[in-house]
């Protein structure tokens, strides 16, 4: 993949293609760690990993919060006449940096390509003046599209919802994005389409049917789905879970909540999880957990990387950088055999005070080292088995005799009644989580 600009113009000048130097190297614009070509198993790490960037954080996000004005100045913006050009100047610093930085995907909604227009169909036109340009750069440069997605939370007309909406005019305006954004990703051949229900929840149980929202929104899953489908969509279909945030509670809570939707709602064919790290803080949950959840079940499709801020509960959007996390996260993802269709997509922002354009490249090549560290330890830990021995000989009473007749359904609650009798003393023995975690800190550290 060659380093690429557009246009007239370098957005990021002075910044070359990042390589990687290995971890001697104190060079903050070089790998430390991602290797792309290093066979890690049986694959590339550029190919476990499927690293995409978000068009939203890296292009969009102006370093803006609720107390202050935007702080990121972003050139591709200020150096346009009107909206649809400060657009396609985006789409070409998007381009830029995606090449320089190696990340073979991205990840966008309608809103964050293109501006809206005064109608559904303006829209529509301006999206695709974008899309056309868009298919344009992925051809010349060889990034793909990982998944694509509508934004039918931020405009005022979502503030009670988008396919949740107690009105339905305004559910059918969601319909009309959703339908343009999934044409949008079937032109730019995304590999998936996904579905974060930002407004898909309430604030007040005193004015909200909640059971008639949720079937509502499993009627529009299905209408958006058959409708991708009938246009040749073959990708995968993402909820993202999020248990609050804009709303008070969300319907797509945790991995746990959404599976027991889908299949509620006969949705589980074709469905699978965006996993979220922050998401699964905000619900309680590690990271892990989650994606051990939807693996555990078939539903595992793709991550959203980042991370929370533990002590403070919001949805933060940090970069990843704890190796304990992306170990645990990409032990979770292999064992569950890699991904598919899905990949790791940086849903992260640079901090308000992260002022200078070699903040975005240091944000993702911190994110990438944290993943390729992760990715390692979790092949070393595959390979060499210390955790899953100890997991599999844990249930080793469920692999012969009378456990594994239970598994297969053989005994009655009676059957295990008298047994229960026959055994006495039982159940004794040590978790040794404290081995466990000092075996993982070794591994850590590569010893
Ligand atoms: C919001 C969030 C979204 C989705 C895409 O918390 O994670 O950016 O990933 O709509
Ligand atoms: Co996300």
């Amino acid at each position: 993949m060659a380093a690429y600009f557009v246009g007239n113009k370098e957005y990021f000048p002075g910044i070359g293609k990042i390589k990687y130097e290995g971890k001697e190297s104190d060079n903050p614009l070089a790998f430390k760690y991602y290797d792309p070509e290093q066979i890690v198993g049986k694959k590339k790490m550029k190919d476990h990993l499927r690293f995409a960037v978000a068009y939203w954080h890296s292009f969009c996000a102006d370093g803006s919060d609720p107390f202050g004005a935007a702080t990121h100045p972003h050139p591709w913006i200020a150096d346009a006449g009107n909206p649809l050009e400060a657009a396609q100047h985006k789409l070409d610093a998007a381009f830029e940096f995606f090449t320089k930085l190696g990340a073979e995907y991205y990840c966008f909604h309608d809103r964050d390509m293109a501006p809206e227009g005064d109608s559904p169909a303006e829209s529509e036109k301006i999206l695709f003046t974008l899309v056309e340009k868009a298919k344009k750069y992925q051809a010349e440069t060889g990034v793909k599209l990982l998944w694509g997605t509508a934004n039918i939370f931020t405009h005022p007309r979502f503030m009670n919802g988008g396919a949740t909406n107690p009105e339905f005019p305004v559910l059918t305006l969601a319909a009309s994005q959703v339908k343009t954004a999934i044409d949008a990703t079937i032109a730019l051949g995304g590999q998936g389409y996904t579905f974060w229900g930002g407004r898909e929840g309430y604030m007040s149980i005193l004015n909200t049917d909640l059971k008639r929202e949720k079937d509502h929104l499993a009627k529009f899953l299905g209408l958006a789905r058959d409708y991708a489908r009938g246009q040749g969509f073959k990708g995968a279909f993402y909820i993202e879970p999020k248990p609050m945030e804009p709303t008070k509670h969300q319907y797509d809570y945790d991995s746990e909540t959404v599976i027991g939707f889908l299949r509620n709602y006969g949705l589980d064919k074709d469905f699978r999880l965006n996993i979220e790290a922050n998401h699964a803080e905000l619900a309680g949950h590690d990271f892990v957990h989650e994606l051990e959840t939807a693996a555990a079940e078939g539903f595992l499709g793709s991550v959203d990387a980042n991370r929370g801020e533990p002590r403070n509960g919001w949805d933060t959007d940090q970069f990843p950088s704890s190796y304990y996390e992306t170990a645990l996260a990409m032990y979770a993802i292999l064992k569950a055999g890699g991904f598919t269709t899905g990949g790791l997509n940086f849903d992260a922002k640079i901090r308000r005070n992260s002022v200078e354009s070699t903040d975005l490249f240091e944000a993702h090549i911190g994110g990438m080292d944290a993943f390729a560290v992760g990715l390692r330890v979790a092949q070393r830990l595959i390979d060499e088995g210390p955790l899953s021995g100890f997991v599999k000989n844990r249930y080793a009473s469920f692999d012969t005799a009378e456990g594994a007749r239970f598994e297969r359904g053989e005994l009655t609650l009676a059957d295990l009644a008298k047994l229960g009798t026959s055994y006495g003393k039982a159940g004794f023995t040590s978790g040794k989580q404290e081995r466990l975690e000092n075996i993982l800190n070794q591994y850590l550290l590569g010893l």
